[in-house]
């Protein structure tokens, strides 16, 4: 490796002075390996190099655009390896791919890319890629700058490795006297003061903004209803009677965007329970949703849907299904839902504690929702912000349970978080809050309150 970080000082790849990085800040040293281009035998020799430093088998290779393309290039020609791109912008003409090459669900691709400093490019990268059932467990990089990319992408399950690192590489110019001792001495205090380069968060499109990405009419509604009443609030109405839940419908209105139910909890229900929230809703300007968490294979939950004592599909603009039936479910509710323009929300995560929805079933849920786009709003979700699958499609909505003004847990496994952490931190859309409020003194006042939060939340990390 000294051979090749001294042929890249060389060439001029290594170059010092002030220069701002894509993260903002600004660095004594910058390595440009687009000059490596220029000498054929060096890119061979960093291809082969990053090659030998994948560890694991790989059926794919993908260039992080651009300086990477060349390096990855050679790679797949040398190593008959076969290569996929990346489209930095996607076109809205032809085949609008943003993975061009041929590929199937379940590949694995290895990341290549010159240099990481937090990361945030091999993961441009990789959230594409995953989007298309790519699987990215490693990237393999010349340069690691040794500024929090490794550790960013840990956090998103991306091993890296690199074939050395900024500080070996000044080590190694000093012993051979390229470098004087003040230069390698600013280079290291740079390097302390700026170990973890934390990846900006790119602002969010606007409630508003998503209303016309969404395809489903009750998803659409759900964003309007959200921006008009400056409300992401979802009121959990878990009272004991049908005829409290009416009763706190009509106070909390004004404040929520949607209000949830569990109709099967209610000791009073009558035939005319979903006309007459109906009407409220209407008063109010809010969405229904009846969490009923529709689990069984397709011909039964059509039943379910729109029989029974209940006749959800009457009445409630949204419901949820689990996907752990597999996606026969949706077909059967979209079925039923479709025509009357309800909408579906999966259950991607769940706040309970123990719970199995993460990883694969998290992935997966995404997978079914992106095929049935024109049925399913979005998802139940916990930490969105954290799905390995990347950032999901803006057009779905992403709405999150277990949420109170102080953190903590229920005596049954209820995990709660604030409004703040869950909109600004998770990146979700929207806080259902049960208890928080029902409990409270005087239940209206705590939805203002908890619509202030949740809105605060959402204006401080979004573009508008
Ligand atoms: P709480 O009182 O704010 O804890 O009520 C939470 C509500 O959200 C309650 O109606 C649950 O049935 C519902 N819920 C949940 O808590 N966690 C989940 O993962 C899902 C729904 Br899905």
């Amino acid at each position: 490796m000294e051979s090749l970080m001294l042929e890249l000082h060389s060439i001029g790849a290594v170059k010092f002075g002030r220069f701002k990085l894509k993260t903002g800040i600004t660095s004594p040293i910058y390595i440009d390996l687009r000059l490596v281009v220029s000498y054929p035998s060096l890119l061979s020799r960093v291809a082969d190099s990053l090659f030998s430093a994948a560890s694991a088998p790989f059926d794919l290779v993908c260039g992080v655009p651009y300086t990477a393309l060349p390096i990855a290039t050679i790679l797949s020609v040398a190593r008959s390896v076969p290569m996929v791109m990346r489209r930095k912008e996607v076109k809205d003409y032809g085949t609008a791919r943003a993975i061009e090459g041929v590929y199937s669900a379940g590949q694995i691709c290895l990341v290549v890319e010159d240099l990481v400093t937090s990361g945030a490019s091999v993961l441009e990268t990789a959230a594409p890629l995953r989007s298309e059932g790519i699987e990215v467990r490693d990237a393999v990089v010349v340069i690691d700058r040794e500024q929090g990319g490794r550790e960013n992408l840990a956090e998103k399950g991306i091993s890296l490795h690199a074939l050395f690192t900024l500080s070996e590489m000044i080590d190694v110019l000093l012993k051979s006297g390229r470098l004087s001792e003040d230069t390698v001495a600013e280079v290291r205090a740079f390097l302390d003061e700026n170990r973890r380069v934390v990846i900006p968060a790119p602002p969010r499109l606007s409630y508003g903004q998503r209303a016309a990405l969404a395809k489903n009419p009750a998803g659409k509604k759900l964003f309007e209803v959200m921006e008009e009443k400056q409300s992401n609030l979802c009121l959990a109405a878990d009272v004991p009677t049908a005829k409290e839940l009416l009763y706190i419908a009509d106070k909390v209105g004004p404040e929520i965007c949607l209000l949830k139910t569990h109709v099967d909890i209610l000791p009073d229900f009558t035939p005319n329970f979903g006309s007459q929230l109906r009407l409220i809703a209407e008063r109010h300007n809010f969405l229904i949703f009846e969490d009923r968490k529709f689990a069984d294979i397709g011909n039964t939950v059509t039943m379910q849907y729109e029989g029974g004592i209940y006749r959800i599909l009457d009445w409630a603009d949204i419901v949820n299904a689990h996907i752990i039936s597999g996606p026969g479910i949706v077909d059967g509710l979209k079925l039923k839902g479709l025509m009357q323009g309800r909408g579906l929300l999966l259950l991607a995560e769940m706040s309970s504690a123990g719970n199995l929805a993460q990883g694969d079933y998290t992935s997966t849920a995404v997978k079914i929702a992106e095929e049935h786009s024109e049925f399913v709003i979005g998802f139940i979700s916990v930490s969105p912000a954290s799905w390995q699958t990347g950032r999901v499609n803006p057009a779905f909505v992403h709405a999150t349970p277990g949420v109170q003004m102080v953190s903590g847990r229920d005596s049954l496994g209820q995990q709660y978080n604030t409004p703040s952490t869950v909109i600004k931190e998770r990146g979700s859309d929207i806080i259902i809050v049960g208890r928080g409020i029902i409990k409270a003194a005087n239940p209206a006042e705590a939805a203002r309150d908890y619509r202030r939060q949740g809105w605060d939340a959402y204006k401080a990390c979004c573009s508008y």
